[in-house]
């Protein structure tokens, strides 16, 4: 037996419970630092293998895995027509799911993948996406509606993936403007909805709605760029047994629910009182500068009224805002 074949022995023996490197390093007699590169190489191997402050090393069942099946047990039969398509590593699930799209897949068609390499955020920015901590997903619709009401996707979207956050974790969400879902003032989730338009009457052809939501904060935290901003919706140890697949279908069922009575704004209740920084002091972004401002409300379209400085006032279909701090 190798070293790496006595530590995965050591993680089954363990049955889900954490073991310490120590602990694993005296039994079998080796360094620490050896029990870490086996552990770096089992997880290499695709063993979900993750560390538990100051407890040691655990290795997460099969629940813990994007399961078709367990995710249709929570969708129930409502949503039983719903296509559910799992992958490993992919570049985007909405450059997935646009694929698939192309090829005449039908409106509730969901591509979920483990990973991302090139998640991404609304103007080319990059969604950070990494194995086993996060939820990736995106969800196919087909809807016939005014372009101008496709801000209410997103806006449906994100009260829906708050409201679901909050259903399975217990953790209060908000959501900043427009597509952001923070919890204990940090951005847990980001929704990126991407349209493709007929040729012939440039009228909506399907929708692309993808979510990502930061389940568990990665081994050794968020990088750099992002760690003041990014959150996570759950604690290591607390976090609910197959804690992706039930967030997954809660969000599925969310969505396609609000979705189904936009004409209603069934949504906007939620998404008015989840909304950050109403009547607060805010900075509006434009291409050059951040404009101080208050904002001032939403309204049932989903803009979102400011007023300036100088004391004119703007209504905003979409962009940017932030608070004091530049990035948040
Ligand atoms: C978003 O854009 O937040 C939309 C993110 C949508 C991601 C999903 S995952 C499934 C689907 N497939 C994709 O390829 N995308 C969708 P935006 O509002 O532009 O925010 C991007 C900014 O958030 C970045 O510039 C970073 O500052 C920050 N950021 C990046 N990764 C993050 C993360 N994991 N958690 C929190 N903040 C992050």
């Amino acid at each position: 037996m190798t070293g790496k074949d006595r530590v995965l022995a050591l993680l089954l023996e363990a049955d889900g419970e954490a073991i310490s490197g120590q602990e694993m390093a005296e039994k079998l007699q080796i360094s620490r630092s050896a029990v870490w590169k086996s552990v770096k190489a089992l997880q290499k191997e695709g063993y979900r293998i993750q560390g538990v402050t100051n407890k040691g090393y655990v290795l997460l069942s099969e629940s813990e895995k994007l399961s078709e099946a367990a995710i249709r047990k929570y969708l129930g039969k409502k949503y039983e027509d719903c296509r559910l398509c799992i992958y490993g590593e992919v570049a985007s699930t909405n450059r997935t799911l646009r694929e698939l799209a192309d090829e005449g897949a039908k409106e509730g068609t969901v591509v979920l993948a483990k990973c991302q390499t090139e998640g991404r955020g609304r103007r080319g920015r990059e969604f950070y996406s990494p194995a086993d901590t996060g939820l990736y997903m995106s969800i196919l619709l087909r809807p016939q509606m005014e372009i101008s009401d496709l801000m209410m996707v997103t806006a449906a979207s994100a009260a829906a993936t708050a409201e679901a956050v909050e259903a399975i974790t217990g953790t209060e969400t908000a959501i900043k403007w427009v597509n952001d879902v923070y919890a204990k003032g940090k951005k847990v989730s980001g929704i990126l909805t991407e349209a493709s338009f007929s040729l012939e009457n440039g009228s909506i052809d399907f929708l692309i709605v993808g979510i990502g939501v930061n389940v568990l904060e990665p081994e050794g935290g968020f990088p750099e760029s992002i760690q003041e901003k990014a959150g996570a919706v759950c604690q290591r140890d607390q976090c609910p047994e197959g804690i992706r697949n039930v967030l997954a279908a809660e969000i599925i069922k969310r969505v396609l629910s609000y979705y189904r009575t936009l004409p209603e704004r069934t949504f906007y209740p939620s998404y008015k009182e989840k909304m950050l920084w109403m009547g607060e002091k805010i900075f509006v972004h434009t291409a050059d500068k951040k404009k101080p401002a208050i904002a001032v409300g939403i309204d049932d379209r989903c803009s979102l009224r400011v007023r300036y400085e100088d004391g004119t006032e703007e209504i905003l279909r979409t962009g940017e805002i932030s608070v004091s701090h530049p990035d948040r």
